[in-house]
Formats: C-alpha cells, sequence, structure tokens
C-alpha cells in the first residue's frame, strides 16, 4: 500500500549497482542471491523509487573487456537508464579487486601499480562523464597496510597525493565540471588504511593542487566501526563546504563494515544526521544525492534486496519528517532559545564572532558570572526526552 513515506524521484535517492546487487556472500559464505544485470538493476531501482544509479567502473564493464565490448554494455545500459528515466550522478573506480592492487592503488610502493592505477581512474572517470556522472568518488579500499614494515606511511600519503593531483590536473584540462569526493575508511579490507577519518581526508585535501575540485563522501559506517560520531564528521564537512557527497547505512560500533539498512542501528544518530542533511533546523540543507551504501541481510531473495532498498529510503523521508516536527516543537525551541541567551546585556556572541586583533581585550573587559551560569541546569535531559518521544511516535505526529 503506497503512503507520504514512499519514495520519489524529488527525494534524490540513489544505489550503487554494488549495493542492490550486491548477492549476499561473505568471506565465509557463497553468494545466497542470483546475480542480476545492471539492466535488471536499473529497472528494479526505478520501481523502488529511486532516482538514481552509482556504479564503479567494473560493475558494468568486466575489468579487461575489449574496447568494442565495453562500447555495447555502456549504450546497454545508458538506454536503459534512459527509458527508466533515471540518472548516474556519481562514478566510481575499482581501485581495489584485482590482484594487482594487493599492496594498494595510488600508494602502492610498485611505482608501475600506481600509473596503472590512476590509467584505470582516467578511464572510469570516462565513463562516468560518458553517463552524466557530476561527482567522482574515490574509496581507497586497499591503501594501508598490514604491516607497516613495507614502507614510510609518509611516502603512502606522498604518493596519494601526486596520483590525485595528476588526476585533477587531467580533468581540468578536459574542461570537464567534476568534483571528486574522497571516502575514508578506518580499516578493512586492510589491517589500517591510510587517511582513516573523513577529518584526516579534509585535511589531506587542503595539500592538494586543487583543493576545490575535492571534498569527502562520509559513510556512516565507517566512522562509527571506531566508535566516532558520524553527525561531527559529517558537520565538519558541511562547515567547510566540503560534502560532496554522502554513503547513507547503518552500523554497530566495534564490528566489520556491515553496511545496514539505512537507520536499522542506531536510530537516533540516523535521526540527527537526516535532520542536518536537511536543514530542518533552519541551516541550508545538504544538496547532494542521498546515495545509500549499503546491501540486504544474506538470509534474502531477490525481493528481499527491493524490501531493503525501499526500507533505506522510507526510513530516510520518516525520519525527515520527525525531524521537521522536532524542530518545529514549541517546547524544544524553548529549551534552544534559553541556552543561547542571545538577550544578554553582554554581548558575548558579537564580540566571539567580529573576531579580531581586539576580541581578546574586549572579552577580557566583560563581567562574566560563572557561578551564576553554572547553577542553572540545561535541561537537555528533557530536551533529548523530547526527541525521544518524537522518534516513538508519541509527540510530534509521522506526517510527511
Ligand atoms: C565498496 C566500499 C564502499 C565504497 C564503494 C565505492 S565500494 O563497496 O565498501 O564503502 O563506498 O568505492
Ligand atoms: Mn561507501
Ligand atoms: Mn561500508
Amino acid at each position: 500500500m503506497p503512503d507520504a513515506f514512499d519514495p520519489t524521484p524529488a527525494d534524490r535517492f540513489t544505489f550503487g549497482l554494488w549495493t542492490v546487487g550486491n548477492r549476499g556472500g561473505d568471506p565465509f559464505g557463497l553468494p545466497v542471491r542470483p546475480a542480476l544485470t545492471p539492466v535488471q538493476l536499473v529497472a528494479g531501482l526505478a520501481q523502488a523509487g529511486a532516482w538514481g544509479v552509482n556504479l564503479h567502473d567494473n560493475d558494468l564493464v568486466p575489468f579487461g573487456a575489449p574496447a568494442a565490448e565495453r562500447d555495447r554494455i555502456v549504450a546497454e545500459f545508458r538506454r536503459a537508464v534512459a527509458d527508466h528515466g533515471l540518472c548516474v550522478p556519481m562514478a566510481t573506480t575499482n581501485l581495489f579487486s584485482h590482484p594487482v592492487f594487493r599492496d594498494g592503488a595510488f600508494t602502492a610502493s610498485d611505482p608501475r601499480v600506481r600509473a596503472f592505477a590512476v590509467q584505470k581512474a582516467m578511464r572510469g572517470i570516462e565513463l562516468g562523464v560518458e553517463l552524466g556522472a557530476e561527482t567522482v568518488v574515490f574509496w581507497g579500499g586497499r591503501e594501508g597496510a598490514e604491516t607497516d614494515a613495507c614502507r614510510d606511511p609518509r611516502d603512502a600519503i606522498r604518493w596519494y597525493r601526486e596520483c590525485m593531483n595528476a588526476l585533477t590536473h587531467w580533468v581540468r584540462g578536459q574542461g570537464w565540471n567534476l568534483r571528486f569526493a574522497l571516502e575514508a575508511k578506518p580499516n578493512e579490507p586492510r589491517g589500517d588504511i591510510y587517511l582513516a577519518t573523513t577529518g584526516h581526508m579534509l585535511h589531506f585535501i587542503e595539500t592538494l593542487d586543487h583543493p576545490e575540485m575535492c571534498g569527502v563522501n562520509p559513510e556512516v559506517a565507517h566512522e562509527t566501526m571506531p566508535g566516532l560520531s558520524f553527525l561531527h564528521a559529517v558537520a565538519q564537512a558541511m562547515e567547510c563546504g566540503k560534502l560532496f557527497h554522502v554513503d547513507l547505512n547503518a552500523q554497530r560500533i566495534g564490528k566489520f563494515d556491515q553496511d545496514l539498512r539505512f537507520g536499522s542501528e542506531d536510530l537516533k544518530g540516523a535521526f540527527f544526521l537526516v535532520r542536518m542533511l536537511e536543514g530542518t533546523g533552519g541551516r541550508p540543507a545538504y544538496d547532494g544525492p542521498r546515495h545509500f551504501d549499503a546491501h540486504a541481510y544474506r538470509t534474502e531473495d531477490v525481493d528481499g534486496v527491493w524490501d531493503f532498498a525501499r526500507g533505506c529510503m522510507r526510513t530516510y523521508r520518516i525520519l525527515a519528517a520527525k525531524a521537521r516536527a522536532f524542530d518545529a516543537d514549541p517546547e524544544v525551541r524553548a529549551i534552544l532559545a534559553a541556552n543561547a541567551h542571545a538577550d544578554e546585556p553582554l554581548d558575548c556572541a558579537s564580540i566571539l564572532r567580529a573576531g579580531g586583533a581586539n576580541a581578546a581585550a574586549r572579552l577580557s573587559a566583560l563581567s562574566v558570572d560563572p557561578e551564576a551560569i553554572a547553577a542553572r541546569g540545561l535541561r537537555y535531559e528533557r530536551l533529548d526526552q523530547l526527541l525521544i518521544e518524537h522518534l516513538m511516535g508519541v509527540r510530534g505526529g509521522v506526517h510527511a
């Protein structure tokens, strides 16, 4: 039964071919689902209500396929995407599956591997451009080490930079208006992956020749695995204009990269994330695609894959409605306003905001009463309970 939370193309939900195409295999078990073709996946995504489909080069074109076969596959895929009214907003390159990348791609000790990785990324970008992609994701899954005896990590970071620089110069030379989104992960499949978090990536980007072309693609699971706050990672990226893409899924702290259905773990974290992406508190919303990088449980057949996909999108929409209701709740607003002290006679906030050489002196001249401030409770218990009651559906309603 369709309802107000079913996805529409206006939501700009996207899935990777590798997500709904995931066959449920794991390191200990064979695949449990049949392989669906990219064309079948496109049809299924359109029917489920997605807006776009993303891909790695080799999700579509097998590694090493001759040019004529590549062109035939791409043409057939393009037709399917157009026929089903989808788009391909993001493309990426598989720089992790082939054994040539067993010691890394852009950070491999062998410079021939680094050169080959750049070549492969160029072909992957050309494919993306052909399909209309605006964003190119780089997930350096193999960029890491099991033993740091193999190389000095400072060399690895420099080689990573050299490869990214080569690609940004090349893309600019082609006249393409593409953005690169770098995706961090702390470990898996490598023991330690270089540039382990979104924060590491944000700094690395500032050391590139064209930092303006590069932003991040944070993934819920990748920051959550080591117990970090995904919300804070996304916030840092948004605050500096670097959230170019986002990988939505769910994950429990300390486990392997689970890539679960969005919102199926840490519902509260998912709520805060959707609230920030949607800007329901009055800040600008994230304006890129809402991409799901997740897959169905191994227990599922093909029907279960579409249950999974619809579930990701519905949960996002329901949480967006909850976030709007929460931010409009008068009691929530009253608690936040009381703590902001915007009407204080001492205009601390404006002095801090103005900054400059005199800020410290002006602040020093203020008379602030720490005992009075410390005596008043902040009512976060009540605030959080309001949030919980919104989430549990006893407050605020669930209107789309
Ligand atoms: C792979 C990885 C994801 C990345 C994809 C893009 S591939 O599935 O686990 O996190 O986003 O390369
Ligand atoms: Mn991802
Ligand atoms: Mn993941």
